[in-house]
């Protein structure tokens, strides 16, 4: 399509929708300023700088695509591409394994901003906010897959001070980028096989975050998240930071909870429950993410799930209370397709949730349930397309399929020679 075709599908667009009651103009404003939080991780199949070459924690990346980045100055030019091909408001999710410690002998209970000064200055530069997470996985101090829970005290004060120092680093960020750093914890604790003793673990777990959430640091700066998991690969029988757990601690403490896509039953969704959490939690982190039978984190797409929990957050005016960040690592395809691929889905999803008419949510609140449903019917064959073809143009990013080829370029310039 090119620019005129754009504008004409752009003026037939704004007629149709006008007729709805929906402003495209508004939609697409509102939809480019909440920020979508870009997971550094799927640039390297979450290995790391900090010494790790393989991953643990019950997690797995598959597939053996040439061109992932080895250093960070690789993972920083890789993002600096794909960030040309998105629109909209991003931040950076960094995780500590991320660290640059060039020579220095300090090990994750000692990190520092320091370590990450080099992303912070990146994000910067790139007009990103960042957020943060705690490792703890990949590496040799993990009690098998315990970190925070594991029986063995020096284990557990090891990561207690690692949440500690992530947790000042991501104050220092938010301080530097003049806007939250949220920090998400994600703990694999757990066991392959049936536990006898469910309750010590989950006690270890609450005193250790309990120390590390001691620490007063301002919780509109530094917003931090317990994300829950049902099972891990290895990890199938028991989860130390189940649902409940996970829930009950946020709601108890006063910190926010994250809900993962890829971490509840099969038949369960996400979007299902965020209404049901902010009755409770204050704020919550999302890990948008794609489950195919098991927590596979594959590479989201634009279907049911993920409109729903843009149509969620977006319909219910829950924007300000909702961190959303994707988490996904897929190491079959070009991986800068797959950043490009889940972040372009995430802002259309979106994009497609502001230009709902408010006539469906009116017709419900006067108890007209079929002027409901046969609203929401009409509403999906409206030309969306073309907006979000306009909104794409107008941000100055690829316009349909015209990123590809980008990505293709850059694979064979770049990618193919590492
Ligand atoms: C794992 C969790 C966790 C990780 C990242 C890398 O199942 O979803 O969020 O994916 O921290
Ligand atoms: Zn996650």
């Amino acid at each position: 399509m090119n620019k005129e075709q754009i504008i004409k599908g752009y003026e037939y667009a704004r007629e149709a929708y006008a007729a709805f009651g929906v402003d495209i103009d508004k939609a697409m404003e509102k939809a480019d300023s909440i920020p979508v939080s870009m997971h550094c991780w799927q640039g390297d199949d979450v290995i790391g700088f900090d010494g790790s070459d393989s991953l643990t924690g019950g997690i797995q990346t598959t597939g053996n695509y040439p061109g992932r980045a080895r250093t960070p100055e690789e993972l920083r030019e890789d993002i600096a591409f794909v960030r040309k091909l998105i629109p909209g408001t991003m931040k950076l999710n960094m995780h500590a394994c991320y660290a640059e410690k060039d020579g220095e002998k300090v090990d994750r209970d000692g990190y520092s901003i320091r370590h990450f000064q080099k992303w912070v200055d990146f994000c910067k530069k790139q007009k990103m906010g960042m957020d943060f997470n705690p490792t703890f996985f990949s590496h040799p101090m993990m009690d098998g897959d315990f970190s925070l829970s594991s029986y063995d005290e020096d284990t557990r004060n090891f990561w207690i001070e690692h949440g500690k120092r992530c947790r000042e680093i991501a104050l220092e960020a938010a301080k530097q980028l003049g806007q939250p750093c949220a920090v998400n914890f994600w703990m694999p604790d757990g066991y392959k096989d049936i536990c006898e003793d469910t309750k010590s673990h989950r006690d270890l777990m609450t005193a250790s975050l309990d120390e590390i959430f001691s620490e007063d640091i301002d919780p509109e700066l530094v917003p931090c998240g317990i994300e829950s998991k049902l099972f891990g690969v290895g990890v199938e029988a028991y989860t130390v930071a189940s649902h409940e757990y996970s829930y009950g601690y946020a709601v108890s403490r006063g910190v926010l909870y994250t809900l993962d896509a890829g971490h509840f039953h099969p038949t369960e969704v996400i979007s299902a429950k965020l209404s049901a959490v902010l009755q409770f939690c204050d704020r919550i982190i999302l890990h948008v993410s794609r489950p195919i039978r098991w927590d596979s984190d594959h590479v989201i797409v634009f279907d049911d799930e993920l409109k729903a929990i843009m149509h969620e957050i977006v319909c219910n005016h829950l924007e300000d209370r909702v961190f959303i960040a994707l988490d996904y690592f897929d190491a079959s395809i070009n991986r800068i397709a797959a950043w490009s691929i889940g972040m372009r889905n995430a802002r259309k999803a979106l994009l497609m949730a502001y230009l709902t008419p408010a006539a469906i949510a009116k017709a419900e609140h006067k108890g007209d349930l079929t002027s409901r449903l046969a609203l929401q019917e009409e509403a999906k064959t409206l030309p969306f397309g073309a907006v979000w073809d306009y909104y794409c143009m107008k941000q100055g990013v690829p316009t349909g399929d015209k990123w590809i080829s980008k990505v293709k370029k850059y694979e064979k310039d770049v990618l193919c020679n590492r």
